[in-house]
């Protein structure tokens, strides 16, 4: 039978390579590939039966009208032509009555290829529609990298296996990275001890050899209190601070006297002795290394600590060991050149308006702008499960006088909402270009399967809309693979001396890292920038005192379930089994003083919503914790709402990023279902 190779098109660092057996036209397998340089032939639970997802009977196969309320779900099938006449209509209409900037698009990682994920820049570019400024996931995280090491290429993850201490930081690995924790056992093997630093015990406990739990949003207090400690012990690298950080004077002169061991307990929860252990055994270290996940960055404060993370690594020269140093992710977005796709010139200037994705609730608001959004064209994203305060996207998107066009493969929470809904393929029917995250291995994935029905990749559908819309530009004549070709022809250092055949052929291969990627700090200075003449406060004076502004006595930790990948793959009956359904979890003192048990159905609430869950108590949660794992879907949720009716539209200290994690609330017992 014939195996065709793919990629797993998924937000997820992964990228792995997949194996798919396709029989009359229908993928009846997908399994792992066993010569991927990175994944290596393993997939993690999600993606084992992937054909499952692809020959769903719930994919979506024709476009399709409203006929009811919004939010009802009730539509009748149209014919494309239909469909994007109508979209074309409604924009023209639209932008010569209140300006194009009333259209606003709205997507983000629904798929990680080159082409179909950016597929829809161009078109709104050339239509002056507002821009959407992409901020939901790791926007708060990268801000703080930038902040002390600007454009500094970041680390191959195989480095790790060279350590000898690793600090799982802010990551569920185990649900998340699944491929670096068999790099994390490697180094175990080797003698090297894993540190996990989290909010609660995750799945990622069972690999770590010591659990460290802080308080939610105080990371960046445990990390200053730990240079406090190194620094007064004098195990700090004085000839590594010397050569290459910036503002280490001021550092030990103005913050670090604030983090003595009492002051960092008070705000870490930890206690003193437990902060002077870390602190010396992580400075002891040959070559400790720091995986930095996006937990710690979703907070008020998100950004800042990032940076006092990043003290760590500076202080102690671990840059410069083998086996050393911190990941945040890969820097392979350097090896292509976007704009061949995504197409910036073509807007007008002065560019339109920016608008916060995680502000969609105020954007879609009656009263937002001028000029208010009469139109919203959402592909691969679900903002009504995904975005934070959903009560406020849900009212926008009820709005009658908002066009909305959804473009999906499954009828999503957002979908309900549409006027339009579009049928999208899946990554095995359309072409792409992958890059990966968390590795550095890039690959060329061709169609396997035709589309299901009437379902079009996002591009074409792009392609549709712009000559409806009567735009020339010779972008939108171009086919994806034509412009996967234009992306490969760009020329850059880190794709010299690819296997362009391998890659032809649909294999991953590699790109290059400059030799001196690793300790080369790509910043104004040339140095780790602690003190960052561009950033308006040094590291932080306001980190210890930062509050979400919220009295109620549970911080929830929105994280994510192993079984799904956000909102996705909550299309699949046994995969939401196995997530263990929507569950609250709270330690057994916070349920008793509640007077509640294991199993009780539960309401989480605060301002802003409530939402119900069953409860599920565990001593792996500590107290004045609750933790909600995964992104359900409204329509299988056992009230009204899901996870984000609790989580708010404030943004991180910096880089507009989300704040999901930085969310009070309180749980009561549920009234029982009305008869
Ligand atoms: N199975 C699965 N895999 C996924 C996803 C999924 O939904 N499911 N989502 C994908 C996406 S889009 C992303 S961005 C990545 C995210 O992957 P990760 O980087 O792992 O991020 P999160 O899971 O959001 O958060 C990681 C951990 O941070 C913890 N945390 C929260 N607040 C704090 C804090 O203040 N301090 C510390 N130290 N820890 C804290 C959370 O409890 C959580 O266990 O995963 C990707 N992979
Ligand atoms: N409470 C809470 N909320 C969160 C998070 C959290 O941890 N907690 N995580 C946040 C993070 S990190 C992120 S990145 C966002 C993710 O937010 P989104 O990127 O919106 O992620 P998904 O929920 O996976 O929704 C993607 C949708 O794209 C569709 N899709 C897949 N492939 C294609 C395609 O080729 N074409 C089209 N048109 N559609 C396609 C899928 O069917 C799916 O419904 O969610 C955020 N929301
Ligand atoms: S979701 Fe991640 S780990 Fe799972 S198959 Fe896809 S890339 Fe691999
Ligand atoms: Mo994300």
């Amino acid at each position: 039978m014939p195996l065709a190779r793919s990629a797993c098109p998924y937000d997820c660092p992964d990228c792995c390579g997949l194996l798919v057996e396709v029989e009359g036209g229908r993928a009846v397998s997908v399994r792992g590939d066993p010569e991927h340089p990175y994944s290596r032939g393993t997939l993690c639970p999600k993606m084992n039966d992937y054909q499952r997802s692809v020959h769903s009977p719930l994919r979506l196969t024709t476009p399709l009208e409203r006929v009811g309320p919004k939010g009802a779900g009730q539509f009748r099938p149209i014919s494309w032509e239909a469909a994007v006449a109508r979209v074309a209509g409604r924009f023209r209409e639209i932008a010569a009555r209140d300006g194009a900037e009333a259209i606003l698009p709205y997507s983000y990682a629904g798929t990680m290829g080159l082409v179909q994920r950016n597929a829809g820049h161009a078109f709104f570019h050339r239509l002056g529609a507002s821009r959407l400024d992409r901020t939901i996931c790791a926007a708060g995280k990268e801000a703080g990298w930038k902040a002390v090491l600007g454009s500094t290429l970041g680390l191959d993850l195989d480095e790790a296996v060279k350590s000898d201490l690793v600090v799982l930081w802010g990551i569920n690995a185990v649900a998340t990275n699944l491929h670096f924790i068999q790099r994390v056992k490697q180094a175990r093997a080797r003698g090297a001890k894993v540190w996990l630093v989290d909010t609660y015990e995750t799945h990622t406990a069972g690999v770590a050899d010591e659990v460290v739990l802080v308080r939610p949003g105080s990371d960046g207090a445990l990390a200053l209190g730990m240079l406090h400690v190194i620094d007064r012990d004098g195990l700090t690298d004085r000839a590594f601070v010397a050569e290459h950080v910036q503002g280490y004077e001021e550092l030990r002169r103005d913050v670090l006297p604030r983090f003595a061991p009492a002051r960092t307990a008070e705000l870490t929860g930890l206690s003193p002795a437990r902060i002077e252990d870390l602190a010396r055994r992580y400075a002891r270290a040959r070559a400790p290394f720091i995986r930095l996940g996006n937990g710690l960055s979703r907070y008020g404060n998100g950004s800042m600590n990032v940076r006092c993370i990043l003290g760590l690594p500076a202080l102690t020269g671990a840059f410069a060991r083998e086996g050393g140093g911190c990941f945040a992710g890969t820097s392979s977005g350097d090896a292509f050149d976007l704009s061949v796709v995504t197409r910036p010139d073509l807007a007008p200037s002065p560019a339109p308006r920016l608008v916060n994705m995680n502000r969609l609730g105020e954007a879609l608001s009656p009263s937002f702008g001028p000029p208010a959004v009469k139109a919203l064209y959402v592909y691969h994203s679900n903002p009504a499960a995904v975005a934070p305060d959903q009560n406020a996207v849900l009212a926008g998107l009820s709005r009658e006088d908002l066009f909305t066009v959804v473009h999906e493969r499954f009828l999503t929470d957002t979908a309900r909402f549409a006027d339009l809904v579009l049928p999208a393929t899946t990554s095995l029917e359309h072409p792409d270009l992958y890059r990966a995250y968390g590795h550095y291995a890039v690959q060329r994935v061709r169609a396997v399967i035709p589309p299901l029905g009437q379902a079009k990749p996002n591009w074409e559908v792009f392609q549709l809309l712009a000559r409806a819309m009567g735009f020339e530009d010779e972008v939108f004549r171009k086919s994806a693979d034509e412009l996967v070709d234009a992306l490969l022809a760009a020329p850059s250092p880190m794709r010299e001396g690819l296997d362009r055949a391998a890659l032809e052929e649909g294999r991953a291969v590699t790109l290059r890292l400059p030799a001196d990627a690793k300790g080369r700090f790509r910043t104004p200075s040339g140095k780790m920038e602690l003190l960052n003449p561009r950033e308006p406060r040094p590291l932080l004076d306001h980190l210890p005192t930062h509050e979400d502004g919220g009295s109620l006595p549970l911080r929830l930790q929105t994280g994510v379930n192993p079984y799904t990948l956000n909102s996705t793959f909550m299309d699949r009956e046994e995969l939401r089994r196995k997530a263990g359904g929507m569950r609250l979890q709270l330690s057994p003192r916070d349920a008793a003083a509640r007077g509640l048990a294991d199993g009780d159905p539960v309401v989480a609430w605060n301002e802003r919503g409530e939402v119900r869950f069953t409860l599920h108590v565990t001593p792996r949660v500590p107290d004045g914790v609750a933790v909600a794992e995964g992104v359900f879907w409204v329509a299988h949720a056992p009230g009204e709402r899901t996870v984000n009716a609790l989580t708010s539209q404030r943004l991180s200290d910096r880089g507009g990023g989300s704040t999901f994690y930085d969310t009070r609330v309180d749980v009561r017992r549920a009234a029982p279902p009305s008869a």
